[in-house]
């Protein structure tokens, strides 16, 4: 082989991010053994589904959504820097993963603004749809200027990258691309700085005063790095995996964020089980302590909303969650959820005819038949092909967060009762400055993917 084919050595982005997606679980079942436990529940609940529903499994098929149903998860992070975050979204580029969307956490009293890193592409979405929830902290949010002084310099030390990793991400970007033994180091050294640290960088009395600033600051300061907090398969009935977590051993929130049960699932459902207590070792001789911060969660997810679709919702979890103080804790909260959404379209018919959703179109069989035939633009009206039975239209999946949700998730699981209130301040601009890019509109990639959908059936019945 002359060295100018050479890029055919390169294995896909794909396959890189399968294998690191795939490492990180074993890794974190090693970890957190409960996480384990939860991947084998959400398994046997899958199969059970799939059983039982032959419409829902006839449509996984068709959509090529069933081989990656079993791969699927999301993980999440949080980085102290700017530097961090950016070196962070180098090294997810070499996975085929993008920054998507900005979450604005300081509303809901956690000090961070986030991002996901995701694939992008239709193709690489079915191929492996592996995400990172990371989290940028905002130091500027801690008031006391000394402790916020200190974490920033405690920060500045650290290196959270080892050399091999950096290496491998610099070779990606100069040759385009990894062969199969770079990329199986890549992950092992990519994998050192997801992996949990017992030893703590700092003295008991440091990890003290930031503990007490906001949890969550203790978490993002005081260790070698950003180890992975959770890791989330996605089930196809949260309500079955909720109610079957106690009889595994594992307790689970009281309450599933985001929207109700519904014929047609839509957005993102989560439930998550009450992190650990892990045992730490102070710098400097200082002791011994405890530290919750990792924990598991799992997640459903429905049709992907468009922007009309997803105002209905935020002004619907906004009346529901208004009504009590206690948001999502309330005990009637489930009740008042549903019957608000009352109001939400449930059939896939009314959400796609109302514009509310998005979806995929292509030709059915009968319309293969009909390829190239059509010509007039009246009958390139979608509606009556599709009740022509030409085309169909399959729900596209929602690949995204939901700030509330990730809200909930993040209290839930940082311990401690205690409520922080900071000023609304989204800032998408200065993380977008931090991140070194901006991030993609997630509502835009779906649009597109409708777009593209929609060219295409027109295309191959116009011939
Ligand atoms: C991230 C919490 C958000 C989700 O699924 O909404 C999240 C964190 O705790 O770092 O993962
Ligand atoms: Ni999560």
């Amino acid at each position: 082989m002359s060295s100018s084919c050479s890029s055919s050595a390169f294995v896909s982005t794909n396959e890189i991010r399968h294998r690191f997606s795939s490492a990180m679980s074993e890794m974190y079942r090693l970890e957190v053994p409960q996480y384990g436990t939860l991947v084998d529940l959400v398994a046997d609940i899958n199969a059970q589904v799939l059983q039982e529903d032959a419409a829902l499994r006839a449509a996984m098929q068709e959509a090529g959504e069933i081989e990656r149903l079993g791969v699927e998860r999301h993980g999440a992070i949080r980085v102290g820097t700017a530097a961090e975050l950016s070196t962070m979204r180098r090294l997810f580029a070499v996975m085929g993963m993008e920054p998507v969307g900005y979450y604005d956490l300081s509303v809901a009293g956690v000090p961070v603004h986030s991002t996901a890193f995701r694939p992008v592409s239709d193709e690489a979405l079915l191929a492996n749809p592996f995400r990172v929830f990371t989290s940028l902290l905002r130091l500027e949010l801690i008031a006391d200027p000394e402790l916020r002084a200190k974490a920033q310099a405690i920060l500045a030390k650290r290196n959270i990258f080892t050399e091999g990793a950096l290496a491998l991400i610099a070779q990606f970007e100069s040759a385009g691309g990894l062969t199969s033994e770079q990329a199986d180091e890549f992950v092992r050294q990519a994998l050192e700085t997801f992996r949990w640290h017992s030893e703590a960088t700092v003295d008991a009395e440091t990890y003290a005063a930031l503990l007490k600033a906001h949890r969550l600051i203790s978490d993002v300061v005081c260790f070698r790095g950003p180890h992975i907090n959770h890791l989330t398969p996605r089930t196809l009935d949260i309500d079955a995996a909720q109610q079957a977590m106690p009889q595994r051993g594992i307790a689970a929130k009281d309450v599933v964020e985001g929207p109700p049960r519904r014929a047609c699932p839509i957005l993102l459902r989560q439930t998550s089980f009450k992190a650990l207590e892990e045992k730490i070792r102070f710098a400097d001789d200082t002791g011994a302590g405890a530290h919750t911060a990792r924990f598991g969660e799992i997640e459903q997810r429905g049709v992907a909303l468009t922007r009309k679709g997803r105002a209905l919702y935020d002004t619907l979890l906004a009346k529901v969650r208004s009504m009590d103080s206690a948001g999502s804790a309330a005990p009637d909260y489930e009740a008042r959820l549903a019957a608000a959404f009352g109001d939400f379209p449930d059939t896939h018919d009314a959400l796609r005819r109302e514009g509310l959703a998005f979806y995929r179109y292509s030709l059915t069989p009968q319309g293969e038949a009909k390829r190239g035939q059509l010509g007039a633009p009246a009958e390139a009206d979608l509606d009556a092909l599709i009740s022509q039975g030409l085309v169909r239209a399959d729900a596209i999946i929602y690949e995204d967060f939901l700030p509330v949700s990730a809200a909930g998730i993040f209290q839930s699981n940082l311990g401690g009762q205690e409520q922080k209130q900071y000023e609304a301040n989204a800032a998408q601009q200065a993380f977008e400055a931090d991140l070194g890019a901006s991030v993609h509109d997630e509502i835009a990639l779906y649009a597109d993917a409708q777009q593209r959908s929609i060219e295409q059936v027109l295309a191959q019945l116009k011939g």
